[in-house]
């Protein structure tokens, strides 16, 4: 995914935000960059989404609709004094952008289309797509899923970069994309289980006895 996104890019994919959900969340329908809006170029933007589970249709899937990312589409909605951010000023709420983009998308005739892929799957989308979580049809069942909000390495803004007395990026570099740490973050996390005695010397107990399954069972 982050290949794909390079090459569209045209400079390597950079994660400047990321959130997982537990279940379906009914977002009302929206376009990503009035919200991811830190970078520049602002349409410098797209998303992944992948399920850690297989989706149901009760689950409350995804939904998105496809071709309303192009601007004659999805036209560009007003925030107030001419925005297509919101900002903290903003006039006008998120709810009446949903009414707009609902509006525009039913005048054009384009249908929703629900995605309930499996786990290992995956969907990218451009920053100017319309989507929304769909309706959970059982509150019970959940939804696992990450999203993650990319843009071009060269369009983050400054104070996303994390780098090290001699300027060496700090976070995850791998298949071309960027990953920063978080400059907040605490500069070593760790696991409990690497630290707590107990937690660590179970955990050797067990891979020695998965190495014994395996060896008697000539694996
Ligand atoms: O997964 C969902 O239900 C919505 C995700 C979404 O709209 C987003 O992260 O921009």
């Amino acid at each position: 995914m982050t290949g794909f996104l390079g090459h569209v890019f045209r400079n390597p994919a950079s994660v400047c935000q990321s959130l997982t959900f537990w279940r379906g969340s009914e977002q009302l329908i929206h376009i990503d960059y009035p919200y991811v809006r830190q970078q520049s170029p602002l349409s410098y933007l797209a998303a992944s989404w992948i399920p850690l589970e297989d989706v149901h249709p009760d689950f409350g899937p995804l939904g998105y609709y496809p071709g309303a990312h192009k601007v004659d589409r999805s036209g560009f909605f007003d925030w107030g004094g001419g925005a297509i951010v919101q900002r903290e000023q903003a006039k006008r709420s998120p709810a009446e952008f949903s009414r707009y983009l609902r509006e525009r998308i039913s005048s054009l005739g384009i249908e929703r289309q629900v995605f309930c892929p499996k786990r290992g799957d995956g969907l990218l989308w451009h920053g100017n797509l319309p989507h929304e979580g769909t309706a959970v049809n059982n509150p019970a069942l959940t939804r696992k899923s990450y999203v993650t909000h990319y843009t071009a390495e060269r369009a983050l803004p400054d104070w996303m970069r994390n780098l090290d007395d001699l300027g060496r990026p700090i976070g995850v570099f791998e298949n071309g994309a960027y990953c920063y740490r978080s400059k907040w973050f605490d500069p070593d996390p760790v696991l409990p289980s690497w630290t707590s005695p107990r937690r660590s010397g179970l955990g050797q107990l067990t891979s020695a006895l998965r190495a014994v399954k395996r060896r008697l069972s000539g694996g």
